[in-house]
């Protein structure tokens, strides 16, 4: 077929705007070993029935009763004022009392967590549940005493992967202080404009750490988050700098008089003292976290203290499968909701031993995760889809020279290509661990779909049904339900409220009724609960089976004529490519067709860029898709542009291949790639006539929009 008669067909063909067409292939199944099985904290089938919805909300009940209340709830759910839910209401709690004060009877010199630093020739070190108990008390008094704060102030913290982390984010939480963590490697400015958001008085930052074997000077985007805050009318009176080398200043930038104080030196004058822990109401807000829109600010998602904490207790339990004896190492960034839930709350809630480590998974080589699994006994590992790529790529035979033994593993983040699944499961797992796919979003508290790990098959890419007491649905636009089997994606969206979901936006209730309840409403009066389905933003497909196949933000579709192509089955496909490590497809404005696919590939080490490669990518394509999909051009770049959490920034790709402004790159990993990506890419498209026309300010809007990472 030509083009053109490719279009008259697609044109013919009725694609509903929420429908993209699906063009994968159904993986087969992989089950739990009888070696985890005997073991799981979840093992008996009876917990569906348990968690059924006609147990709903009750249900939660076994999750609240994991935490050690102050004052038992009287009110499990309530639906009052919607979408406001209330959950545990009349309960009282302290979340840092059950991370933990309330080990320290049995678990005192047990470690809570074991800090690895990214240099290799510097000292692992264990923090025992007694010492964290120790530090988090003298920390909350010198917030208190030394920075005025109160129950119901916000705090902001910039800090990167370490120990005084968690011990700040405890502090806050035995006060009743609202913590706000920006990511550490996001830009001064970033961390300002959210200072401003939450009206933080006081910023908790570090004076350097350690990244890809630099000691990075991080207090100097202090002084720029200071200023940003200032500009937006908030003053900081306070900036905490915690020191990577006590009694060492590790940064260039100097330490304002009158503002700026080192830790340490404060600390002395709170040595070994004592704060009771507040009792918080179940329903007082723990902590925000920023995420990004496609539109607009970022938005603070405040969350619960009750709801969250047995939620993330709940899940850590069931689907991470956490005992107190082992070893747990979430791989995330704290700054990440993942790490606030999976390595900070969820486990020390349950009293586990959690590893942390500071640096990039590959210094100073690929094998540095598995000498970690080994020489602390890891048994449960916690990762990303990016960064098992990475691994993948550059030492796809590392963890066989290592005796290590993960009886379970996560992928969270992204969806998972079934290949990389596979080596994961192959190779880091060596075939014995269990993997869960969770699939959840910041909002969210904790984990919205995956497999019970001993009680439901894997299937490599898909994520599995909703997890205990989530009952997803998939909508198209008319509000419709789109049957499972039917081969048709929509808009997943999850018809219940549960503990761990999003208080609101802070201070913005309108927007949060608006962006994620407002496309399904069925009635605004309405106080039941039923007519309030929330709206995640993701495309999926549901198969026969009731697993789902999460197809990545809805606004990462591109439509070729008509077809909706999901980028991630045009990545799946690409990267089947034996050279290919990454992938990432782009929306370019197309004359004839609207608008035509773009991919971005990066290569396994060793391996040249060639022609020969991009053939192999449109054949990949062709064959799995279909020839609508046939890329226009293939991009073999150096390295895909990141955010911190691993997500690849596609807009910044589209709008290098548009000729469009890509936008604020401040917040990426690896900001110095874009200049160079679009130096290749730019460049040889004007050597071949193929710079596009201007574009409108609508196309322009929509490539902007383009994916959702910050
Ligand atoms: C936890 C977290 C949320 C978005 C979410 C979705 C994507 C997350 C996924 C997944 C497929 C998975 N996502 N987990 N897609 N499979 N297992 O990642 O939160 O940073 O807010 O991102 O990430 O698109 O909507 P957050």
């Amino acid at each position: 077929m030509t083009d053109v008669q490719e279009v008259s067909a697609a044109e013919e063909t009725e694609v509903s705007e929420s429908q993209i067409a699906v063009h994968w292939r159904e993986e087969e199944n992989y089950y739990p070993p009888a070696t985890f099985i005997s073991q799981a904290n979840a093992a008996d089938p009876a917990i569906f029935e348990r968690f059924s919805e006609e147990h709903f909300p009750e249900c939660f009940k076994e999750y609240a009763d994991l935490l050690t209340w102050d004052r038992y709830w009287n009110t499990t759910l309530d639906t009052s004022n919607p979408p406001f839910w209330k959950w545990f209401v009349g309960g009282r709690l302290n979340a840092c009392f059950n991370c933990v004060d309330r080990h320290l009877a049995s678990s005192r010199d047990k470690a809570a967590f074991i800090w690895v630093p990214e240099p290799e020739d510097e000292e692992t070190k264990a923090i025992t549940y007694q010492e964290l108990y120790r530090r988090v008390n003298e920390f909350a008094v010198l917030l208190r005493d030394f920075g005025g704060v109160k129950t119901g102030d916000r705090i902001t913290f910039h800090l990167p992967m370490v120990p005084e982390l968690p011990v700040s984010m405890f502090a806050c939480a035995r006060l009743g202080v609202i913590h706000s963590e920006v990511f550490g490697g996001f830009s001064g400015a970033a961390c300002g404009q959210r200072i401003a958001d939450s009206e933080s008085r006081i910023l908790v930052t570090m004076d350097a750490y350690y990244r890809q074997g630099e000691l990075i000077d991080h207090k100097a985007k202090a002084d720029e988050a200071v200023e940003e805050a200032r500009k937006q009318g908030v003053e900081v009176e306070k900036v905490l700098v915690w020191r990577r080398y006590p009694g060492e200043y590790r940064s260039e930038s100097p330490m304002v008089d009158g503002r700026d104080f080192f830790v340490d030196e404060v600390l002395k004058d709170y040595h070994d003292q004592l704060v009771e822990p507040v009792s918080m109401p179940a329903e007082a807000p723990l902590f925000l976290m920023y995420t990004s829109g496609t539109t607009g600010q970022p938005k603070g998602c405040e969350h619960s203290t009750g709801g969250y904490l047995a939620y993330v207790a709940g899940t850590s339990k069931y689907y991470q499968d956490i005992h107190p004896e082992d070893t747990y190492w979430c791989f995330a960034d704290i700054g990440w909701i993942t790490g606030h839930s999976y390595i900070v709350y969820g486990p020390l809630a349950l009293g586990t031993t959690s590893v942390m480590y500071e640096g990039v998974p590959t210094y100073p080589d690929a094998g540095r995760p598995w000498r970690i699994a080994e020489r602390l006994g890891v048994n449960i590992f916690h990762t990303a889809p990016t960064t098992i790529r990475m691994l993948r790529k550059l030492g796809p035979d590392e963890p066989t020279k290592y005796n290590y033994r993960f009886k379970h593993m996560t992928t969270v983040g992204e969806p998972i290509e079934p290949d990389v699944w596979r080596w994961y499961h192959e190779a880091v797992g060596k075939g014995q661990a269990v993997i869960v796919d969770t699939w959840w979003q910041t909002e969210n508290g904790g984990f919205l779909g995956s497999t019970l790990p001993a009680l439901q098959p894997m299937k490599p890419g898909s994520c599995g049904p909703g997890v205990l007491g989530i009952y997803p649905v998939i909508y198209d636009e008319q509000g419709e339900v789109v049957e499972a089997g039917s081969g048709k994606a929509g808009n997943i969206c999850i018809r219940n409220p549960w503990p761990g979901i999003f208080q609101t936006i802070w201070r913005q209730d309108e927007r949060f009724v608006q962006t994620y309840y407002e496309k399904y409403c069925r009635n605004k009066e309405s106080k039941d609960w039923h007519d309030w389905p929330y709206f995640a933003g993701d495309g999926a497909v549901q198969a026969d089976d009731g697993y789902f196949r999460i197809l990545g933000r809805v606004d990462d579709v591109i439509n070729v004529a008509g077809h909706r192509l999901g980028t991630k089955e045009l990545e799946s496909a690409t990267i089947t490519v034996d050279e290919v490590a990454e992938a990432a497809a782009v929306p370019v404005v197309d004359e004839l067709r609207g608008r035509a696919v773009e991919m971005y590939v990066s290569l396994k080490p060793g391996v040249d860029p060639s022609d020969d490669i991009e053939g192999k990518v449109e054949k990949a394509i062709e064959t799995q898709i279909g020839k609508i999909a046939r890329p226009k051009s293939v991009w073999v770049v150096p390295d895909m542009p990141k955010t911190r959490s691993g997500k690849i920034m596609r807009r910044v790709i589209a709008g290098i291949s548009n000729f469009a402004d890509v936008g604020d790159v401040t917040t990426l990993a690896n900001p110095e790639i874009v200049d160079e990506i679009r130096e290749q890419v730019q460049s040889e498209k004007m050597a071949r006539g193929e710079v596009p026309r201007e574009l409108s300010p609508e196309e322009m809007e929509e490539i902007k929009a383009f994916g959702r990472a910050e």
